[in-house]
C-alpha cells in the first residue's frame, strides 16, 4: 500500500539537535544492561513554513545495535545534517535518497527525516497517521517489563501493568533468567497475551533451553540470537513451536525480505529508528503485509515525540499484533511534550493534529537538555 499521497517539499533554514536527559520512573534492565536515564537526540528541523520534530533513538552505548549517542550525533554534524542543508529544497520522501551515501547510521537518518516529515506535514495541516496510512484511530498497548530482582518481583511488577489495563506483558529474558521468569508470569495470571525478549542473549547452543519455552503457549520469541544470525534464526525456528521474531535484525526492508525468504522468522518487531526512518518502516509493513507476515510496532523507550510517531505508524493495518507503544508515564514522570500519550482501556490515542499532532512543552525541553546545536548553511 504506498503512501496516498507524497508530503510536499520543504525549505530548510535550519537544524537544531539536543542531547537530552531524562529520567526513568524505575530502572530498565534488559539482557543488555540497566538504564535510569534515557539519553537521546531530539531534532528541531526549521523550515520557511515552520518547524517540525523528530527524535534520534540511539542509546548512550552501543549495546543494543552499533549506533550510540555520541556516534549519531557526530554523523549528523558532520556528514548528514550539512547534506540536507546543502540540497535545501526537497520533499521529506527525499532524505532517505539524499543520506543514502552515508553508510549505516539508520537511527540518525530516522531522527532527521521524522523531522523534516513534521514540518511538511503541519504546514499541508495534515496528520502523520493519515499520511502513513493508518486505519484506527486507537490502538492497543502492550508493556515491555524489564528483567526484575527475581521472579516473584517480577510477578508483582507485571499486576501492577496489568491492573493499570495493558492488554499485552512482554518480559525481558537472558540466560539464567528465562523458564522460572516465564513460568512464574504463566502460572500468576494464566493465559493472558504473553512474549518474551531475549535481545540477542542466546547462540544456537541454547536451543534445548529456549525449546522449554515452548509449553508457555508464548505469542513469540523475540529476538533470540544476534543481530546477523539469520540462517541461525532460520534453524531454531524449525525446532521451536513458539514463533520466532525478528527485531535487530530487521535493519532495512531488504533484511526483511531475506529473513522471510529464508523463513527465519514468523512475525517481524518493525521500530522506525531501526530501520532508518518511518517511510522505510511503512515499506516493511507493506511486504509483510502482502507476505501474509504479521508485525508490530517496537519501543525505543521513546519521548512523546516518538511515541506519538509511533502510535500513528501501529495504526496501519498489518499492525496485528500489540506493540510496545505504552503510556509516557511507563518510563517518564514529565515528558516533553503537552500532551504525552495516556493509556485509556488498555488503548493509546492516534493523534489526529497535524504532522506528529503533539506540542513541545518547552520549558520541559529546556530542562532535559544538555548539549544543544543549532546548524544553518
Ligand atoms: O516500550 O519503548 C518501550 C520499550 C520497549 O523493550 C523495549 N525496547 O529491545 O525492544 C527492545 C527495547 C529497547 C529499548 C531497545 C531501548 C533499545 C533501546
Amino acid at each position: 500500500m504506498p503512501l496516498a499521497r507524497p508530503a510536499a517539499a520543504v525549505t530548510l533554514e535550519s537544524i537544531e539537535l539536543r542531547v537530552l536527559h531524562l529520567p526513568l520512573v524505575a530502572p530498565f534492565t534488559t539482557s543488555f544492561g540497566t538504564e535510569t536515564v534515557r539519553e537521546v537526540i531530539v531534532v528541531r528541523a526549521r523550515t520557511t513554513d515552520g518547524e517540525g520534530w523528530g527524535e534520534i533513538v540511539t542509546q548512550h552505548a552501543p549495546l543494543y545495535s552499533s549506533e550510540y549517542t555520541q556516534g549519531a550525533w557526530d554523523v549528523a554534524e558532520q556528514f548528514l545534517v550539512p547534506a540536507l542543508l546543502d540540497a535545501r529544497t526537497f520533499a521529506p520522501g527525499d532524505v532517505a535518497g539524499i543520506l543514502e551515501p552515508f553508510v549505516g547510521h539508520r537511527m540518525a537518518k530516522a531522527g532527521l527525516e521524522l523531522a523534516l516529515l513534521d514540518a511538511a506535514l503541519r504546514a499541508e495541516s495534515r496528520s502523520l497517521a493519515e499520511h502513513l496510512g493508518a486505519v484506527r484511530d486507537r490502538i492497543p498497548s502492550g508493556v515491555s517489563v524489564g528483567i526484575q530482582q527475581d521472579p516473584a518481583a517480577l510477578v508483582d511488577t507485571v499486576a501492577g501493568y496489568l491492573d493499570e489495563g495493558y492488554v499485552r506483558i512482554k518480559i525481558k529474558i537472558k540466560p539464567g533468567r528465562d523458564i522460572a521468569d516465564t513460568a512464574a508470569v504463566r502460572g500468576a495470571f494464566g493465559d493472558i497475551p504473553l512474549q518474551v525478549d531475549a535481545n540477542s542473549a542466546y547462540t544456537l547452543a541454547d536451543a534445548d533451553t529456549l525449546a522449554e519455552l515452548d509449553p508457555f503457549d508464548l505469542l513469540l520469541i523475540e529476538q533470540p540470537l544476534q543481530e546477523d544470525d539469520i540462517v541461525d534464526h532460520a534453524t531454531l525456528a524449525k525446532r521451536l513451536s513458539t514463533p520466532v521474531c525478528l527485531d535487530e535484525s530487521i535493519v532495512s526492508l531488504k533484511a526483511a525480505r531475506d529473513a522471510l525468504a529464508l523463513v527465519a522468522a514468523s512475525v517481524i518487531n518493525i521500530k522506525a529508528g531501526r530501520v532508518g526512518g518511518y517511510l522505510e518502516a511503512v515499506r516493511i509493513h507493506d511486504l509483510c503485509r502482502d507476505a501474509g507476515v504479521p508485525v508490530w510496532c517496537g519501543g525505543m523507550l521513546e519521548t512523546g515525540i516518538g511515541r506519538a510517531a509511533n502510535a500513528a505508524l501501529a495504526a496501519l493495518p498489518g499492525f496485528t499484533l500489540p506493540g510496545d507503544v505504552s503510556a509516557s508515564n511507563r518510563f517518564y514522570a514529565h515528558d516533553i511534550v503537552t500532551d504525552p500519550i495516556v493509556l485509556e482501556d488498555g488503548h493509546v490515542r492516534v493523534p489526529t493534529g497535524p504532522g506528529l499532532g503533539i506540542g513541545i512543552d518547552e520549558a520541559a525541553l529546556a530542562e532535559a537538555t544538555v548539549r544543544r546545536v543549532e546548524l544553518r548553511l
